[in-house]
């Protein structure tokens, strides 16, 4: 018997630095209204679903930065798409920016969380590659400063047992690293949800920009594949605050296929009915990893961070 999960990808459009959140949790709540009558089980929001993808500006005020973080999950804005959601008995994934208050001290996250049906908080995950910058950098025609305003994610990836499968969650920049699938692959993951705001220009290799939705689509599609599992992308797209972000969010298959993509660059949501046990026969076969890894030959992964050329022989 198949074991199917119908997911939604809830791709926003842009959402304005004067958009409040209970207009853009009003937004979702509509995608999660449209989710139910889709038949979804779980539904899927962006990274920083929010606010603004706001790194794109120096700030140097706490308060204005602070004000762009939850300080409660869900709290008085959100507690609205909580509700929405266990009504629809709709499972959900959320990215948003995380402050927390660990042993003292203040620290801040670019967070994801996996919401059950029931609305409680299954699994959390904190982004591991932060790209950009983290000084001020004027040549830009925008910042990226995920590197001043976030720390690294101290949680590693988990894999969670959740409404019926073994779910696991990356954010943006994850995508682009083999590393990020292979430690969920490890743990018999079957699904990632991966939210993403990707500037189409990027600023130090503009040469990229033409090439964004091609990486876009070439990383998670191989990750997918080596991995055998279902990658959900979720893009928060459009033009924001004059900086045009890539859509195309993507449902792929254990396969590699792409079985859904959104059309748009706006509130968008793309549905698919998902066999969970399609990346068995590329579990038992080609990515059989208790038979065929060789670990002892990939400790350089671990133990090397940068590239170093070999020495001239
Ligand atoms: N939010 C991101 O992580 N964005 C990066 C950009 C800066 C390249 C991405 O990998 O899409």
């Amino acid at each position: 018997m198949s074991r199917i999960l119908t997911v939604g990808a809830a791709q926003l459009g842009p959402i304005q630095r004067a958009d409040g959140r209970a207009r853009v949790v009003a937004r979702m709540v509509e995608l999660i209204r449209q989710a139910k009558s889709h038949g979804c089980d779980v539904v899927a929001f962006p990274e920083l679903a929010l606010t603004t993808f706001f790194p794109r500006w120096f700030m140097e005020d706490q308060a204005e930065i602070d004000s762009f973080f939850e300080r409660a999950m869900p709290g008085p804005e959100t507690r609205a798409l909580f509700e929405a959601a266990s009504e629809a008995r709709i499972g959900f994934q959320l990215g948003f920016a995380e402050r927390t208050e660990q042993g003292g001290r203040i620290r801040r996250f670019n967070t994801a969380i996996l919401v059950d049906r029931d609305g409680r908080i299954a699994g959390r995950y904190r982004k591991i590659h932060l790209p950009g910058h983290a000084e001020h950098e004027p040549w830009r025609a925008f910042q990226h400063l995920e590197k001043r305003y976030f720390e690294v994610g101290d949680l590693g990836w988990g894999v969670w047992r959740t409404m019926g499968a073994n779910m696991g969650m990356a954010i943006c920049n994850d995508r682009r690293w083999p590393e990020t699938y292979r430690v969920m692959g490890l743990q018999d993951v079957e699904m990632v949800f991966i939210g993403y705001n990707t500037p189409r220009h990027n600023p130090p290799a503009p040469d990229h920009d033409r090439l964004s939705e091609f990486h876009n689509q070439l990383v998670m599609q191989a990750g997918a594949y080596q991995n055998a599992t279902w990658i959900v992308g979720i893009a928060k797209c459009g033009v924001e605050e004059g900086c045009e972000m890539i859509g195309n969010s993507s449902i792929i298959a254990p396969t590699g296929q792409v079985v859904a993509q959104a059309l748009t660059q706006d509130d968008e949501l793309v549905v698919a009915r998902c066999d969970l046990d399609v990346g068995l026969s590329y579990k038992r076969s080609t990515f059989n990893f208790a038979r065929h890894r060789e670990p002892q030959a990939y400790r350089l992964i671990v133990e090397r961070k940068g590239a170093e050329p070999p020495q001239e022989t």
